[in-house]
């Protein structure tokens, strides 16, 4: 039933939005992410992988990006789930929402098995989340863009919010990126993701975001 409610308030929250929500569950075949559904860069290490993708094992430097639709409203809610991989404990992994012109809402980054919120390559962050290991963990960034901040929360708990008003982004998420260090000191090294998305809520929705939140943790995950 709790599910039953929090998809009905997500159905809610999209249909009285302008904008439609953004999905990428990775439905491609092995192999460079770059060059699938709008995917681009050019870089090793970034690859699909069982419909998920996989980002480390060394490989080189770069960011895949996609630009998207623009997701807009006051409040948009992002979200990802991630798959702990080996770690040696140097950063190897990042997620980018960007407005259209590449300016950071929110960021995540880590080890293979670690994340942690931050706004752009700014010095604003949060403290460093170990993921639980042996399962997908969701991690999710609510933007409010009156604010200009953007709350991140592990496994739905609260982590910190942070202002992302130094980056100027601004007019929703227009922008994707995943990025791999390309760390070749630490060749074994790797993590998954899987399942972003991009939903936008009205501001007078906003409360329904925690709902929204709890419903990826109800649904039956899918590869
Ligand atoms: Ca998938």
């Amino acid at each position: 039933m709790r599910c039953a409610l929090a998809l009905l308030a997500v159905l809610v929250a999209v249909a009285a939005s302008p904008a439609a929500a953004w999905f990428e569950g990775f439905n491609y075949p092995d192999g460079p992410l770059a060059g699938n559904d709008g995917w681009y860069g050019t870089g090793q290490g970034i690859n699909v992988v069982n419909q998920t993708v996989q980002i480390g094992l060394g490989g080189t430097a770069f960011k895949a990006t996609v630009d998207i639709t623009p997701i807009t409203g006051d409040i948009i809610a992002c979200s990802l789930e991630a798959y702990p991989g080996i770690s040696s404990g140097g950063n190897i992994w990042a997620a980018w929402f960007n407005d259209a012109a590449g300016n950071n809402f929110a960021r995540w980054y880590g080890y293979g098995n670690t994340a942690r919120p931050r706004i752009g390559g700014y010095g604003l962050v949060l403290p460093t989340v170990t993921l639980v290991e042996d399962q997908w963990n969701r991690l999710d960034v609510v933007i409010d863009q009156v604010a200009k901040t953007s709350t991140f929360y592990h496994n739905g708990v609260l982590l910190g919010t942070l202002n992302y008003s130094v980056s100027g982004a601004a007019g929703g998420v227009g922008q994707v990126q995943l990025e791999n260090f390309g760390r070749s000191d630490l060749p074994e090294d790797w993590i998954l993701v899987d399942n972003i998305s991009v939903v936008p809520e009205p501001s007078s929705l906003a409360g329904l975001s925690m709902l929204a939140l709890g419903l990826v943790g109800c649904l039956r995950r899918r590869k």
